[in-house]
């Protein structure tokens, strides 16, 4: 039976600090996403682009930025991702930037509980993204999706998925992290979330990071990768908002993706602030969608059995 995929475009930045990133799904798309998972085997509907409030470009508010819009754009990337996973399809959201994790993840968590499933979210990404209004040196709220997804946030966004809160911090596990802001630093240690930074990368490298990261996965699992495209070295990703240097490199990407594939519980993906206006001649966009590829399950020679 093949994989029924879904694709869904989240085309705004009103989380974000630059522009860009609205450009993100047609990017993914004109880099061959879909194609390239057909030949893999899946059955793949391209959703189209949701639709959302333009980004007004204002400063922060009580530390928050946009956030009305940021709301309006976290629903539809909730029902939309809710829809696929109750109809069995597996929901690849396009960003958009970060912020529409909570969309994401509140509705895959939703869908886990009504099914009796145990969640598990893998957060690639340079950024802990667990800053709260208070700790924020921004007020952008794609800066902000973890910690909102554990309950600490503005009501409307904590309380998006209909339970608070959405996930527990023991739930997730943040690997390639590498720029956390100082007061963010110590909420991440005070919530106990578990982090594989550059540094434990570095030491212990991405096979041994990756065991760990995916261990007691069972057949109840449903696992979730929200990866931001900063997750990566500039080197091999330049098109991305908030480039941060020090990255896993091309082939320890690839690493993390196969082991995730190899797991077999992979059940909802987001492909996150990807930012075209900051790429050159797309490339970053052929490296996320050859980074897909491998979660899909594309290997290089027969899978080891
Ligand atoms: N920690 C910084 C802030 O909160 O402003 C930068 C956040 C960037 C978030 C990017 C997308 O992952
Ligand atoms: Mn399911
Ligand atoms: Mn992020
Ligand atoms: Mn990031």
């Amino acid at each position: 039976m093949p994989r029924l995929v879904s694709l869904i475009g989240a085309p705004t930045d009103v989380g974000a600090g630059a522009r860009g990133v609205s450009m993100g799904p047609e990017a993914l798309r004109v880099a061959n996403l879909q194609p390239v998972l057909e030949r893999l085997g899946c059955q793949v509907l391209d959703r189209g682009n949701l639709n959302g409030p333009p980004n007004p470009w204002q400063a922060p508010v009580d530390g928050y930025r946009h956030l009305s819009e940021v709301v309006a754009w976290n629903r539809e990337v909730h029902t939309a991702v809710y829809h696929e996973l109750q109809a069995g399809r597996l929901p690849i959201l396009l960003g958009g930037d970060h912020c529409l994790g909570i969309g994401s993840i509140s509705a895959v968590a939703r869908h886990c509980r009504e099914q009796g499933k145990k969640l598990r979210v893998l957060w690639l990404d340079a950024h802990a993204d667990f800053n709260t209004s208070l700790i924020t040196p921004s007020g952008n709220i794609h800066g902000m999706p973890v910690a909102c997804l554990c309950g600490h946030g503005p009501a409307p966004l904590v309380e998006l998925g209909g339970h608070v809160p959405a996930i527990q911090p023991s739930w997730v596990r943040q690997i390639g992290i590498r720029s956390v802001d100082e007061g963010e630093k110590r909420f991440v240690h005070e919530m106990g979330l578990e982090v594989f930074d550059m540094r434990y990368i570095d030491e212990m490298g991405m096979r041994h990071t990756m065991e760990l990261a995916l261990a007691m996965l069972d057949a109840h699992t449903h696992l979730h990768v929200s990866f931001d495209v900063d997750f990566l070295d500039p080197d091999v990703a330049p098109g991305v908002g908030t480039t941060v240097r020090g990255g896993p490199t091309y082939r320890e990407a690839q690493l993390c993706m196969e082991m995730i594939a190899d797991s077999g519980r992979l059940g909802s993906l987001d492909v996150m602030e990807l930012n075209p206006a900051l790429d050159v001649r797309n490339q970053t966009a052929e490296v996320a969608v050859e980074l897909i590829a491998s979660l899909f399950g594309k290997s290089t020679l027969m899978r080891r059995g």
